[in-house]
């Protein structure tokens, strides 16, 4: 080999090398084209590696050849290293573009349950017209759930509540209604030296063993009473009529029927005028004009001696609504279970 193919040779390579620099578009091919022209193995060190195989006068001007290449090799490397970064960086910020206008995700958003809402305004109604908010436990003894409230051991009614009883606590029932709560608030009452009147709301779940279309082993009660001297069943209308017409959100006539109840004498059950047909008579009064909304009375004497209340001085009226049922016929819920289904579509309504 002469100079003169020596040179060439570096020419070529260089030429080849600039070419492909041109078309690098990443770092990582800029680094490889590096490698392969100046790395220890590269093809500039394979060229002068022949510098010896040339005559001994050309040797210096090779090297010098060499040197030049290898210089403008660096030159183009860096070029391209330039333009190639701007290139990278205009990528990156292409795939990172975010447009600060769009509106945010909204997360999924639960809402409290139609009966919860449904309980906390019949409340708010009743505390409205002076009633306290009473609570108690879900857990009750036989003598709160019964016997303070005139159910003796073998009464009928017993049977009739369908009761949850505890096997290993001995005595305790789940409460198949909120009237412990009320015995329990009138002794209270008395025991702070308080005296009447007194108006109490006690609302909460409670629990039947029974389970159909109609009937749920848990479902919710507001039960309210009324204390004081001289109280009779003309106070009950006026209150119930009042809470009816706030609840349904319009002017209705109620009517009282005869009932029994063992915690109360006289004993009625309150009809409201059909909300749908406006007493003419229709599919869901079943051709009566009236709706069945809840049971009432007047506190029986014994269950007022129970409760440390002395029913020569004083008497008093009491009621107990289901909350599922005052919940259907507003909102035309056609089945109680889906009150309890868990399923979330209608939760925003
Ligand atoms: C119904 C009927 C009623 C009561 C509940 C009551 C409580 C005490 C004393 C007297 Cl402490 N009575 N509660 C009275 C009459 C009826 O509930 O059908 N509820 C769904």
């Amino acid at each position: 080999m002469d100079l003169k193919a020596f040179a060439e040779r570096l020419e070529a390579l260089a030429r080849e090398l600039e070419a492909q620099l041109a078309r690098a578009e990443s770092l990582r091919e800029v680094e490889a084209l590096r490698v392969r022209a100046l790395g220890k193995k590269g093809e500039l060190k394979q060229a002068l590696a022949s510098i010896g195989a040339l005559a001994p006068d050309a040797r210096k001007e090779a090297g010098r050849i060499a040197n030049a290449v290898k210089a403008r090799l660096e030159g183009a490397l860096a070029d391209a290293r330039a333009r190639v970064e701007v290139l990278e960086r205009k990528r990156r910020m292409e795939a990172e573009r975010i447009d600060p206008t769009l509106p945010g995700r909204r997360p999924p958003l639960g809402a409290r349950h139609l009966l919860s809402r449904s309980l906390e305004e019949m409340v708010a109604i009743f505390r409205a017209m002076g009633f306290a908010l009473e609570e108690g436990p879900e857990i009750e003894t036989e003598r709160h759930n019964f016997d303070d409230l005139n159910i003796p051991p073998e009464h009928p009614a017993r049977a009739m509540h369908d009761t949850f009883f505890l096997r290993d606590l001995a005595g305790y029932v789940l409460r198949t209604h909120t009237s412990p709560v009320q015995i329990r608030a009138m002794r209270a009452w008395r025991e702070r030296g308080m005296q009447p009147p007194l108006a109490v709301v006690a609302a909460g779940r409670v629990f039947r063993c029974d389970e159909d279309a109609t009937h749920s082993p848990m479902f919710h009660q507001i039960e309210g009473f009324v204390v004081d001297r001289h109280i009779s069943l003309a106070h009950l209308k006026w209150t119930l009529r009042r809470f009816l017409e706030a609840w349904f959100a319009r002017t209705a006539p109620i009517r009282l029927r005869p009932s029994y109840f063992p915690f109360t004498e006289p004993s009625v059950e309150v009809d409201i005028g059909c909300l749908i047909c406006e007493g003419r008579g229709c599919r869901v009064c079943k051709e009566s004009g009236w709706l069945e909304v809840l049971g009432a009375g007047m506190i029986h004497p014994r269950v007022l001696e129970n409760a440390g209340i002395p029913p020569e001085r004083f008497s008093g009226f009491a009621f107990g609504l289901g909350v599922e049922r005052l919940v259907m016929l507003k909102y035309g819920v056609p089945d109680l279970r889906w009150f309890f289904q868990g399923d979330v579509r209608a939760g925003g309504m």
